[in-house]
């Protein structure tokens, strides 16, 4: 059904607010829109809470607007700064206990498959390091093992900013944050190997600055996990609150951090990208 989600009943049309009327006529429903066309439609996220300049939801509007089917996406998000903003998203969007993203994401994936047999419906997780690479560790690490049908994107933002600033196993070696003034005493999480070697057939490592290749990336992910299994973005999102930057200086940040994009594709999603014209 065309616009179906958004569609206003027959007779509701004037209390409905403006905002949502224009979501319904300008929103990115059923076209085929991409990172490129930004400003030319109503995206589905515009107001948010988070602080200026948050790494974050530059992170997250540019997902969201590179989603291939916005009307058939539920985003599975879980405890964290990413959580404040997503009651503003104009999509489903599930928050779940912390942590445990990944097991929703699965019955939930699971579940639309038998639903709608012919009809492509794209789980996808969103949520912070310390959601993914720490509490949630195991429930993700299960997921990829079992090569669910979802993609997880971790906004990777290398601490604990919801809680004030407290060290997560992202936060980069020797780093000192707020609340663990003595710095971290070992390294990163190799997340995005750990990833490869648990079978996801789709990896990749990006920030927000490369906008283009981040949109291409969430494409990839998603096509690829609706035909194969697990796959997995992470996004390096400074926060310029905890690490104490000018919140200006964000994307540069996210330059440096993560200078060098990283993208594995198995042999089988390269085909079926191939084939997708992707
Ligand atoms: C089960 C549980 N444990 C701990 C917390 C406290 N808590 C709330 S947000 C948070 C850290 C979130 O870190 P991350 O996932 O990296 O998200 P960020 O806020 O950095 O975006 C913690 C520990 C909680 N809400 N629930
Ligand atoms: S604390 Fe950091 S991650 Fe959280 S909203 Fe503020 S800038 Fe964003
Ligand atoms: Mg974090």
């Amino acid at each position: 059904m065309k616009k179906g989600i958004a569609t206003i009943s027959p007779g509701f049309e004037d209390i409905m607010p403006e905002e949502y009327r224009q979501l319904v006529v300008e929103g990115p429903f059923d076209r085929d829109l991409g990172l490129g066309d930004l400003g030319t439609f109503k995206e589905l996220i515009e107001e948010h809470p988070l602080c200026a300049g948050c790494g974050l939801a530059i992170g997250i509007r540019l997902t969201i607007a590179s989603l291939p089917s916005p009307e058939n996406t539920i985003v599975v998000g879980t405890t964290g700064c990413n959580s404040i903003l997503m009651p503003q998203l104009a999509l489903h969007n599930i928050h779940s206990v912390f942590g445990n993203q990944s097991a929703i994401a699965t019955g939930l994936s699971r579940a639309l498959r038998l639903r709608y047999p012919n009809k492509h419906k794209d789980v996808v997780v969103i949520a912070g390091d310390g959601g993914v690479g720490d509490i949630g560790f195991s429930s993700t690490m299960h997921a990829w093992f079992r090569n669910e049908k979802f993609t997880t994107i971790m906004l990777d933002n290398e601490g604990y900013s919801n809680t004030g600033g407290q060290e997560s196993g992202m936060t980069r070696q020797g780093v000192a944050v707020n609340m663990a003034p003595t710095g971290k005493k070992y390294p990163k999480l190799p997340l995005v190997e750990l990833a490869k070697t648990a079978g996801c057939a789709y990896v990749a490592a990006v920030n927000p600055a490369l906008a283009r290749r981040l949109g291409k990336m969430v494409r990839r992910a998603i096509l690829v996990a609706r035909e194969i299994g697990s796959t997995y973005i992470q996004v390096l999102v400074p926060c310029p609150t905890n690490y104490k930057f000018s919140p200006s200086e964000t994307l540069k940040k996210a330059k440096e951090l993560n200078s060098k994009p990283v993208e594995y594709i198995s042999a089988e999603a390269e085909q079926l990208l191939k084939e997708a014209g992707e």
